[in-house]
């Protein structure tokens, strides 16, 4: 194969790596040294290789994986420098990153900044998974794409062919805009899930409903995840899901979305939603509407009906983007699901009984998700200061 070495990496080599794959041997490509552009060396790529890109801008648009089992990356998955420092711009032309030949979790994007996409005909500016494309896109910084036409400002799962399932953690995504549903994220018509963990989802804009997750048809799942100061125009500033199958959060903080949507959360014709151990306080419009849903150890604002749910102000450290670690003495430390734990253990200062799950995104199991395998710290909510080496 022209350009790639085909080789074991050394163990220390592979720490960062950890962060986007697992282990394996695999052939490496190297973009711009062995290949010239992104799709140039995916089209060079085997299942099981990796493309690693180095910091840089590449202008490039609908990246298409072509069905292949790769990772497609950065050289430093651990470093938010360095993910803000390797751009794919879309330039304004089209989805800046394709799936649609069927690509399963064994497909993954990791470590990038995904930037400029703004496909005219169909969604997903930053990221468009279609025709039961199920990728794993983690750790990358998912900003500034617009879905002109169609739904997905920051990644859409058309799925017009069949069911797609991709998985997104620890990303950020931010500042991206839908003509429709879907700010940040949106699911569209004809099946089709979409799972976050780990997740910042913050600033972005949907003209209609939905301004993190906007969801119509089938099912979201939001785990560990935070969705600050979205907007929407119609309902749901932060989430909205319609006739769909159901909506699952867990450990969510939601705050500060606002705009002309009815409610933070807004579901409807037919949903199933669960929402357990969430913060959703600070929101400009009522908390939760329009159909019932049932909600368990969560702080909801105006208080709402369901086992061990609180009304009272959440005590967050700031309001600063990711800094919604809950003060000392918040109410909603130790007041989660008490069948459930923190995945740290706190410093004794912090006065948080790990045994016993705190409310909202770094409460419960799922907040050693924020720090990823290989990782000394989180690289985006640093400053939430989740400790790895406090892990039990
Ligand atoms: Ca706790």
């Amino acid at each position: 194969m022209k350009g790639s070495t085909r080789r074991p990496s050394c163990a220390l080599a592979l720490l960062p790596w950890l962060a986007c794959h697992g282990l394996a041997l695999s052939a490496i490509l190297r973009v711009p040294q062995d290949h010239a552009t992104i799709q140039g060396a995916i089209d060079a790529a085997q299942d099981g290789d990796r493309v690693i890109i180095e910091p840089g801008t590449y202008k490039e648009w609908a990246v298409d994986f072509r069905g292949k089992a790769i990772s497609v990356e950065g050289t430093d998955p651990c470093s938010r420098a360095v993910i803000e420092a390797t751009v794919v711009d879309g330039d304004s032309i089209d989805s800046v990153v394709v799936f649609r030949s069927g690509e399963d979790t064994t497909s993954v994007l990791c470590g990038l900044t995904i930037t400029g996409g703004m496909p005219r005909n169909h969604g997903g500016g930053g990221v468009w998974c279609d025709n039961s494309a199920s990728p794993r896109i983690s750790d990358c910084n998912i900003v500034h794409n617009h879905a002109l036409g169609g739904n997905g400002g920051g990644v859409s799962v058309a799925n017009y062919s069949g069911g797609s399932h991709p998985i997104i953690e620890r990303c950020r995504i931010a500042h991206n805009s839908g003509a429709s549903q879907g700010g940040g994220v949106a699911v569209g018509d004809f099946g089709g899930d979409v799972e976050l963990r780990n997740c910042l989802v913050t600033h972005n804009r949907a003209s209609m409903y939905g301004g993190g997750v906007g969801v119509r048809g089938r099912s979201a799942y939001l785990h560990s995840t935070l969705l600050l100061d979205n907007s929407a125009g119609l309902k749901g500033t932060s989430v909205s899901v319609r006739y769909a199958d159901e909506l699952k959060m867990s450990f969510c903080t939601v705050a500060g979305n606002r705009g002309d949507a009815d409610n933070a959360i807004h579901i409807r014709f037919g949903v199933d939603a669960t929402l357990s151990n969430c913060i959703i306080y600070n929101n400009v419009m009522p908390p939760l509407g329009e159909d019932p849903m049932n909600v368990s150890f969560s702080d909801v604002e105006g208080g709402y009906e369901g086992e061990g749910n609180i009304d009272a102000t959440p005590l967050f450290r700031s309001y600063r983007v990711g800094s919604y670690l809950l003060r000392p003495g918040s109410p909603c430390v130790d007041a989660g699901d008490p069948q459930l734990a923190d995945g740290f253990r706190w410093p004794p200062w912090y006065d948080n009984d790990w045994r016993r799950a705190d409310m909202g995104a770094f409460g419960g199991p799922g907040n050693r998700g924020w720090v990823p395998g290989g990782c000394e710290e989180s690289v985006f909510v640093p400053e939430v200061g989740l400790d790895p080496r406090g892990e039990h």
